[in-house]
């Protein structure tokens, strides 16, 4: 039973001697992520303080110019997790190639994908900002993973989070048994259990798109947005409002709270790459908590978590929320 107010750790603990599927080191893992988080709150929280705001001289494998941020933080996750014995290997949203264990350090059963910082560019201007991550098991007999090994579907995740640093500091979970979420209480330095078992609404009239693209998007996204534009004077039997952070963590962290639906869809500027959103460490991780709360995630076209990944930095198009939404919305791509 989980108790309002139950540590993180106790909570994950427990969780994994009712369902023995992971072995005790996901506890481990899951502590070292966790670790990183509350140094990176502490960062973002800080920035201006620090002197941490703007941006690095340097691009990402995106091409996107770094900020300061994104690579102290995705040298935080890293040096928090390489040398625990928990991880085979790790890939970073800011970093081309695979990152491997030194040789120095004992290797793990699990590989960790993650977005250190994800919509860092609302940090400058006091929006939220989080860390998306996803753990996945290391193929067995694989000493050295490279590539290829990370290029897993999203069910076979063995656990996806993400931490929010917004007005609170919080810790959304899932392992495959329901979605939590934890509070950074930063008397004490723990997160702790303030919202079990989330569920999001299987309606909702709130909508998240980036309304600047609307002359890029599809014929299918193009339809859904004019009705729920219209409401009631048009197709809907309601009419609707409209959200966009700017922040995919802030975005679910509202769907799961309230219901809603995010839309980042091809648009025929980024239709090559495949989308915005990175496959293996925002939409997959952020599909299985979605699914998990009872929601519904796809690319308007396939379920995201079925995608057979190409390459570790594959983008895709998000559809994700509130159910009767996104079928909706799906059901105007066929
Ligand atoms: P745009 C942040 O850069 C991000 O990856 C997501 O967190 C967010 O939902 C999206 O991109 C914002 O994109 O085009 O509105 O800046």
């Amino acid at each position: 039973m989980s108790d309002i107010g139950q540590s993180v750790n106790q909570f994950i603990v427990e969780t994994q001697r009712t369902h023995s599927s992971a072995a005790d080191d996901l506890t481990g893992l899951l502590n070292d992520v966790i670790s990183a988080c509350k140094k990176i709150a502490n960062l973002v929280n800080r920035s201006s303080i620090l002197g941490l705001e703007g941006y690095a001289s340097s691009n990402n494998v995106q091409g996107e110019h770094q900020k300061k941020l994104d690579i102290l933080t995705n040298d935080v996750m890293v040096e928090h997790l390489n040398w625990t014995g928990h991880l085979a290997a790790m890939v970073s949203e800011e970093i081309d190639d695979v990152i491997t264990i030194s040789e120095d350090y004992p290797k793990g059963k699990y590989l960790l994908c993650f977005d250190p910082l994800d919509g860092s560019s609302n940090v400058d201007i006091n929006l939220s900002v989080g860390t998306i991550f996803s753990v996945l098991r290391c193929p067995e007999g694989i000493e050295t993973p490279s590539h290829e090994h990370f290029l897993q579907k999203g069910t076979e995740q063995v656990c996806a989070g993400f931490c929010v640093y917004g007005p609170s500091t919080m810790l959304i979970l899932t392992t495959g048994f329901g979605v939590n979420g934890f509070t950074l209480d930063r008397e004490v330095g723990e997160f702790m259990l303030t919202h079990p078992n989330m569920q999001i609404p299987e309606d909702t009239s709130e909508f998240a798109i980036n309304m600047s693209n609307q002359r890029f998007w599809e014929p299918p996204v193009k339809r859904y947005i004019d009705e729920c534009i219209q409401g009631v004077d048009g197709e809907r039997e309601k009419n609707f409002n409209m959200r966009w952070n700017a922040s995919m963590v802030a975005e679910v962290y509202r769907i799961l709270t309230r219901g809603g639906i995010f839309m980042y869809p091809l648009d025929s500027r980024i239709a090559k790459q495949g989308g915005k959103l990175r496959l293996l460490y925002e939409a997959n991780p952020m599909s299985f908590i979605i699914e998990q709360a009872g929601g519904v995630s796809s690319t308007g076209r396939e379920r995201i978590m079925e995608i057979q990944p190409e390459s570790i930095h594959q983008r895709v198009p998000v559809f994700l929320g509130s159910k009767n939404e996104v079928e909706r919305v799906v059901s105007y791509h066929k």
